[in-house]
Formats: structure tokens, sequence, C-alpha cells
């Protein structure tokens, strides 16, 4: 029963990555849409180091989706894990799950300038390209 992943902060491993956004001091609003296609529109943003920025993403396929913040190395061991774990059930605040036709919010916020990843970690999703970037300049 004892696990030994220990997921607190995984996907965020890195300072440079951000940090959660605080809803009250959102600078950016950012639309993102997620498809069948494993792909995000857009899938290259560009923010200020400092923003906090509340994406609005909506599952317009037929598929579930996910938009998790990371880095890409950090998140290709999670995909491995949920590979291996496909019904484990994880929530962050640097992630959110999304249905067919559901949509939502993630609110974030980039602390340090350089590139920051998103990807889908659905099984099979970022393999085949369901990844983006956040320029922080
Ligand atoms: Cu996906």
């Amino acid at each position: 029963m004892m696990q030994e992943h220990d997921m607190s902060g995984m996907e965020v491993g890195s300072p440079a990555v951000g940090q959660p956004g605080d809803g009250a001091q959102v600078t950016r609003t950012v639309d993102i849409v997620m498809d069948d296609t494993m792909r995000f529109t857009p899938d290259d943003i560009h923010v200020k180091a400092g923003d906090t920025v509340r994406f609005l993403i909506k599952n317009v396929g037929k598929l579930p989706h996910e938009l998790v913040i990371g880095s890409v190395a950090e998140m290709r061991d999670h995909a491995a894990m949920m590979r291996k774990m496909p019904d484990v059930q994880h929530a962050e605040p640097n992630m959110i799950s999304l249905n067919p036709d559901q949509a939502g919010e993630l609110v974030w916020q980039f602390t340090h300038a350089g590139t920051v990843d998103f990807a889908c970690l659905i099984a099979g999703h970022m393999e085949a390209g369901m990844v983006g970037k956040v320029m922080v300049g």
C-alpha cells in the first residue's frame, strides 16, 4: 500500500517553472483549445516574467485531455508513470483534466524568464505531439 512515489511537486520540481497563481492577481488571460489532433491551440504563448496568467481551456475533442505545466523532462517521467498506472487520479495546482466538451481554467504565475513547457500527459498524447511552450520574457 505504501507508495514510493511522492507526487507532490513532481511536475513543479524547478522553481523556474513558476507557481500557482492568485486569481485576484491575474495580469493576462489566454484561451487554449485542446482537440483530438493532439494539439493545443495556440501552442506558443508569450508572457512577461511576473505575469499571472488565467488559462481558459476548452476540450473540443471526443477524448479527455489535460494541460499540465512543467518541464518536459519531468513530464516524460510522469507520462511513463501514467502509462504504468493509468487509473491513478492525479490533481495538482499545475494541471487541469477536461472531459470532451468541458472547459475550465488554470491560474499560474510565471516567475522566471525562460521557457516553460506544457503537455497533455494522457497515455500517448504527449508522444503524439500534444505539447506547447510558454516563452517568459
Ligand atoms: Cu490529450
